[in-house]
């Protein structure tokens, strides 16, 4: 019989101690501090951030944990338990395309807060993490939004304290991102990795970055998230993702209005045929037209399916939700053109197998999926899943059941 790999997050004072001790046995000494931040999956809203529209994250139960002392001067020392070797990066020295790998999110979040005109000077730092890398479940956001609370209460700067503040740190990871790790993704994942609530789903409008919390609790509902983390592997900082938000942007442009989120589903047939007629025949351009009007169709409809998803939730109307993730997923890979062959095969299996619902999770050409299954269909969900791979020829995947846990701190 096929097994199936389970990927458990680590209690929180065992994670911390983890770091703690990859720290004193670099540094051969104690940190000040241990911070930690989720990695989360998104139940729908999918490529709508940098569209300025909405999205429904939740932060899950594995975080990156990162054990920090202040040094003096500029100089930053790294050591992760996932990477061999010490790094080391001048702090002074850091701007765009000067660091690589993943020191650049550390790095990037120190530059970032120094541009935003914070006292951040050199530090010791050791990460250790249990949010899977590389499969679509923010592992980067978590770094950020760990070394960003870690940052901000070693200099003083006092913005985790507050909403208003962790949004604020919110655009400053992202610019770390954007600049210095150059992956040119929106906010939503850092937002949630600082603004979620355990137990709670973060409805985050895109267009303003404010947040409604939205109870999200499956016990008691007797239904379970399970996520499928594919093993095909993504990442943001290849051209398809950007390829994605350029398209929306020469879209936006053509339609003249300065987002997505301004093309209300009312005037989705209009939009799509002015795009039409401004590239098509008279624009001598229909393969562009197509590209376009297919981009445009997903980025609306994915709005209005948030708000649909939203509704039943506050209705406690939770098994009907199935419907909007499957209608997600195939927006997703038919007009935006983001999945694969391992995320179709896992939202196939798991709604054969009993899923009320299923869909890619994240910015997609790899990375997860996640299923809203009956509780008792976990592991026979998981199970149809891994056989689906092994007949497939496929590497075996991963699963983790998802509760919606707390923030950055
Ligand atoms: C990735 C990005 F980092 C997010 O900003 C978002 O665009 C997502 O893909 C797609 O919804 O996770």
């Amino acid at each position: 019989m096929t097994t199936t790999t389970w990927v458990a997050a680590w209690d929180r004072a065992d994670g911390a101690e983890r770091a703690r001790a990859l720290f004193a046995e670099q540094f051969g000494a104690e940190p000040a501090g241990v911070w930690s931040a989720p990695g989360r999956v998104n139940l729908i809203g999918e490529h709508t951030d940098y569209n300025g529209g909405l999205a429904l994250p939740f932060a899950l139960p594995h975080r990156t944990y990162v054990a920090v002392r202040p040094a003096t001067g500029d100089r930053i020392r790294l050591v992760s338990a996932q990477e061999a070797g010490v790094r080391e990066v001048d702090l002074a020295a850091v701007a765009p395309g000067t660091v690589d790998g993943w020191p650049s999110y550390v790095a990037g979040v120190a530059w970032a807060l120094r541009q935003a005109g914070h006292p951040v000077g050199g530090f010791d730092i050791a990460v250790d993490s249990c949010v899977p890398y590389g499969s679509g479940l923010s592992s980067s956001a978590a770094l950020e939004c760990a070394v960003a609370v870690a940052l901000d209460a070693l200099n003083g700067i006092g913005l985790a304290g507050t909403d208003a503040g962790r949004t604020t740190l919110t655009a400053l990871c992202v610019r770390a991102e954007n600049e210095i790790a150059g992956a040119n993704t929106g906010g939503m994942d850092q937002a949630v990795s600082l603004r979620g609530r355990a137990g709670h789903a973060l409805e985050l409008d895109c267009r303003d970055d404010s947040v409604r919390q939205v109870p999200f609790d499956l016990t008691g509902h007797d239904l379970a998230l399970l996520v499928i983390d594919t093993k095909a592997e993504h990442s943001h900082a290849g051209g398809e993702y950007a390829a994605r938000r350029a398209d929306c942007e020469r879209a936006a442009e053509l339609l003249e209005v300065g987002t997505l989120r301004e093309i209300g589903p009312d005037d989705l047939g209009d939009a799509l045929a002015t795009l039409a007629r401004v590239t098509g025949p008279e624009g001598a351009d229909s393969a562009l037209a197509e590209v376009l009007v297919r981009r445009v169709r997903h980025v609306v409809t994915e709005i209005g399916r948030v708000q649909e998803f939203v509704a039943l939730l506050e209705a406690g109307r939770l098994t009907e939700v199935g419907a909007a993730m499957d209608a997600s997923h195939a927006s997703l890979r038919d007009d935006y053109q983001v999945s694969c062959r391992e995320l179709d095969l896992a939202v196939e299996t798991a709604r054969d197998a009993g899923a009320l619902g299923a869909r890619m999770t994240g910015g997609g050409f790899g990375g997860s999926a996640i299923a809203l299954v009956p509780a008792a269909a976990v592991q026979p969900v998981a199970t149809a899943v891994a056989e689906a791979f092994e007949a497939a020829g496929l590497r075996a995947p991963a699963f983790l059941v998802a509760t919606a846990e707390g923030p950055a701190a």
